[in-house]
């Protein structure tokens, strides 16, 4: 590594978020290390073009946010100038299968993360992955960062510990940490069980015939929806201010599930109508006149967050963050995405 380059630590480096910031902060010059744990299959398809173009710039290193001893040793070795915390069980409908897990690595993962930089004695600056949840059932619209905090599920109750540490650690110990409360983002590196991707990708599959319905759960709830690829520059902004604070990114503008699938069905040449109502509910292809649509208790939360519609003036004010993706834009670019991935596979 160069004298004069900045370094990054990132954790959650195999995710969505993480592979679009390890390319952002590559093309800015920084030398990424990436933490990544060990899993049975090999877990880089998101990263690998980045690992085989920029070798010299990305070196990616076994540890895990449940190994404390991991992270210590990584800091001390390493001393990164920026620290990105991305890493995390970060699934709301499995949160509730698995609570204890969830809170370990999202909440106690990060506490280990931050208490590894205070045991460490090093300076770097840390981004924190906070998330839209925290509003769970909202108080006001649209949520800014004064908005009280209603957590939903164990995942927004593990990420408002993980808010408040970080918060802590900058008041106690003059860390230069910040959260970023992210409302949802989406891209065609999205997991295929969150509920966008599920809808792309099942309509390009039904658009060939390799599947024949898309369930799925709650179809009025609200979303905030906006793309990854811009967001990833808001948590690299946040670290470059002369100061650390919070800030809500999104795009100001909420839709149903039920307008998702609408929205995404034409950009794959179905004409989706609707009939019946509650799990009784199914989306008909006008064109084929077949069932496409219907819905399951499967998919349904013990409790749901129903309405999210983020306020991110401040990040327009302070960091001149603004989204350039409409939520037209990104589900097409998703849908365009998984039929040509489909037809690659033929
Ligand atoms: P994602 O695609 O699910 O990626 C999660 C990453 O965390 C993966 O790299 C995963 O590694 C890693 N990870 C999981 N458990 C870990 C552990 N025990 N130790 C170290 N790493 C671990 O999530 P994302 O959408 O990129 O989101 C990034 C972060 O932002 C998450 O913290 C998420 O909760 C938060 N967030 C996301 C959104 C959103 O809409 N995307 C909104 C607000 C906040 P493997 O590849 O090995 O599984
Ligand atoms: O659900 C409803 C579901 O799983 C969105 C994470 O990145 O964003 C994400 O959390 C909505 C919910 O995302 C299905 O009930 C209906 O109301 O895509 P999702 P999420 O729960 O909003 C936040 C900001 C994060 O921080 C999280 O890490 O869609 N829904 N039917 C469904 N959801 C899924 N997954 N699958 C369905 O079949």
């Amino acid at each position: 590594m160069e004298n004069n380059m900045k370094s990054a630590l990132i954790t959650g480096i195999t995710g969505q978020d993480g592979s679009y910031l390890t390319e952002f902060l590559i093309e800015k010059g920084y030398m990424v290390y990436g933490l990544v744990r060990r899993s049975s299959l090999f877990n880089r398809s998101r990263i690998e073009h980045i690992i085989e173009k920029k070798p010299d710039q990305l070196k990616l290193i076994y540890g895990d946010l449940s190994d404390s001893s991991s992270l210590n040793r990584i800091l001390e070795k390493y001393t990164p100038d920026e620290i990105y915390n991305l890493g995390a069980q970060s699934h709301v409908g499995i949160s509730f299968e698995i609570p204890e897990y969830t809170s370990d690595v999202n909440g106690l993962g990060t506490l280990r993360l931050l208490d590894a930089i205070r045991e460490v004695g090093i300076k770097p600056k840390l981004y924190q992955a906070s998330s839209s949840e925290l509003y769970g059932r909202v108080t006001e619209s649209p949520q800014t960062e004064t908005t009280k905090f209603h957590p939903r599920s164990p995942y927004a109750c593990s990420k408002a510990f993980a808010y408040y540490i970080t918060q802590n650690y900058r008041e106690a110990y003059q860390l230069f940490a910040c959260n970023g409360i992210l409302f949802n983002h989406e891209s065609p590196r999205r997991s295929e069980n969150f509920v966008t991707r599920k809808v792309t990708l099942s309509l390009a599959k039904i658009k060939n015939g390799y599947q024949d319905k898309l369930i799925l759960g709650n179809l009025e709830a609200q979303r905030d929806w906006g793309y990854a690829k811009d967001y990833v520059e808001a948590m690299w902004l946040m670290l470059q201010q002369d100061k650390p604070d919070d800030y809500v990114i999104a795009t100001g503008q909420t839709h149903t599930i039920r307008e998702l699938v609408e929205i995404a069905g034409e950009a794959c040449g179905f004409n989706i109508e609707w009939q019946g109502s509650g799990l009784n509910e199914i989306g008909i292809d006008s064109v084929s006149g077949n069932v496409i649509v219907e819905t399951s208790e499967k998919y349904i939360r013990p409790s749901e967050v129903d309405y999210l519609c983020g306020d991110s003036k401040k990040a327009l004010e302070i960091l001149k963050w603004k989204p350039k993706t409409s939520f037209k834009e990104l589900t097409q670019l998703m849908m365009i995405s998984d039929l040509k991935n489909l037809t690659q596979i033929d």
